[in-house]
C-alpha cells in the first residue's frame, strides 16, 4: 500500500530498544549451536509458538532465557549488527538502545565482552550504515540496589561510550524510588537519566521517575494519562515518551491498537515517539509498528510525520545534528 512505501521513506528513530530483544530465533540457534549450549526449542517454529504472553513476567522468563545463549565479545557483535543492518532497510537514521549488563554479569559473562561487542558494532553502524547512535545501560529493577550500584560503578571507566542509564524489568512492586541513591550518583558522575514507568505500574511511578530519577524521558508512560496533573507536567516540559505500540498489544497492556490512547495524546500535545522495544519477540521492527497504528487508528500522513520528527526532537542528539531532520 502506498502508506506502507510512506512509513519506510520517512527518516526514523528509534528511541526504546531493548537490544536483547531484537535476538531473533535463526540467530539465538546459530550462537547457541557455536557455544555449544542446548535450546529447550527443536527448531524455529517452537519458538516463535512459545511467543504469546499474557503479562510483561511471561515475556521476561522467555526473554532472559534467550539471551542466556550469549557468551562472547564477538555474540554481542553480532546481535547488534543484525538489528542494525535490520532498521537501515527501515530508513531508521539514529538509535538510542538500551543493554542490560546484569542479565549477562551474573551468568559471569565478563562487563566488557557486552559493551565492547555492542558498541564495536554500533560505531561500524555508523561508519558503514550511517546510523548514528547513544548507547543507554539498564537496570532490572528486581534486582537488589547493590547490585545496581555494582554495576554504576563498572560503567564508570566506560563514560565515553554509555551516555545514560536507564531502568526495566518487572514494574510493578519495584517502583523508581527503590533506585533513587543510584540514580543520584548515576547522575552526578554526567549520566542522563530514563526509566520505565507506568506501563503495567501506576500512574505514581511516572512521578517517581521525574522527580527522584531526573529522568529526561518516560520509557511508555501510556498510564499518565490517568492523572491530569501529571499530563500538564509533561506536557509543560515536554518531556518524551517513548511509546511501544506492539509492545504494549503482546504484553496485553491493551487489548487491540484500536483502543490505544495515541490520538488523545497527541492531542495533548504530550511529545509522544513511536518505538518498537523489543521486536524479535512481538512481531516487528519500526516500520510494523508505525504500520500497526496507521491501520487500526486510521491516523492521517500528517500524523505519521509528526511522530516521526518526535523522535528525533526526543532524541539526544545535538540541535544541529537534529536540524537535518525537522
Ligand atoms: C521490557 Cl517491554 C519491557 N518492559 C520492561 N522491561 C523490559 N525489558 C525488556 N523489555
Ligand atoms: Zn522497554
Amino acid at each position: 500500500p502506498e502508506m506502507l512505501s510512506f512509513i519506510q521513506g520517512l527518516p526514523k528513530t528509534e528511541l526504546h530498544l531493548h537490544i536483547e530483544g531484537s535476538f531473533e530465533p535463526e540467530l539465538m540457534f546459530k550462537i547457541a549451536k557455536r557455544n555449544n549450549i542446548e535450546i529447550k526449542y527443536a527448531n524455529v517454529d517452537e519458538i516463535k509458538q512459545a511467543y504469546s504472553f499474557n503479562n510483561l513476567q511471561e515475556f521476561l522468563d522467555i526473554y532472559y532465557a534467550g539471551a542466556s545463549v550469549l557468551l562472547t565479545e564477538q555474540d554481542f557483535y553480532d546481535l547488534t549488527w543484525a538489528y542494525l543492518t535490520k532498521v537501515h532497510e527501515q530508513n531508521v537514521k539514529h538509535v538510542e538502545i538500551f543493554f542490560d549488563p546484569q542479565t549477562h554479569t551474573d551468568r559471569n559473562v565478563p562487563f566488557e565482552f557486552v559493551l565492547n561487542g555492542i558498541y564495536n558494532a554500533l560505531e561500524d553502524g555508523q561508519k558503514q550504515l550511517g546510523i548514528s547512535f547513544r548507547l543507554i545501560m539498564s537496570f532490572l529493577r528486581h534486582l537488589d540496589e547493590a547490585s545496581a550500584f555494582k554495576t554504576l560503578e563498572q560503567a564508570l571507566p566506560h563514560k565515553d561510550k554509555i551516555v545514560a542509564v536507564g531502568l526495566d524489568s518487572s514494574e510493578v512492586g519495584n517502583p523508581p524510588s527503590k533506585f533513587q541513591r543510584v540514580f543520584e550518583k548515576a547522575l552526578n558522575e554526567g549520566f542522563l537519566t530514563v526509566a520505565h514507568a507506568g506501563e503495567e505500574g501506576p500512574s505514581e511511578y511516572i512521578w517517581e521517575a521525574l522527580d527522584l530519577l531526573k529522568v529526561t524521558r518516560i520509557d511508555h508512560g501510556n498510564r499518565c494519562l490517568d492523572d491530569a496533573d501529571l499530563v500538564k507536567r509533561l506536557v509543560d516540559q515536554q518531556t518524551p515518551l517513548t511509546l511501544c505500540p506492539l509492545s504494549n498489544l503482546e504484553l496485553k497492556v491493551i487489548q487491540d491498537l484500536k483502543e490505544y490512547a495515541l490520538p488523545t495524546m497527541m492531542e495533548h500535545n504530550l511529545l509522544v515517539t513511536i518505538n518498537s522495544d523489543d521486536p524479535a519477540y512481538f512481531g516487528g521492527y519500526m516500520n510494523e509498528n508505525f504500520w500497526g497504528i496507521t491501520k487500526a487508528l486510521n491516523l492521517s500522513k500528517v500524523q505519521i510525520a509528526e511522530l516521526a520528527k518526535n523522535g528525533f526532537k526526543a532524541s539526544w542528539l545535538s540541535e544541529q545534528e537534529k536540524q537535518e531532520f525537522l
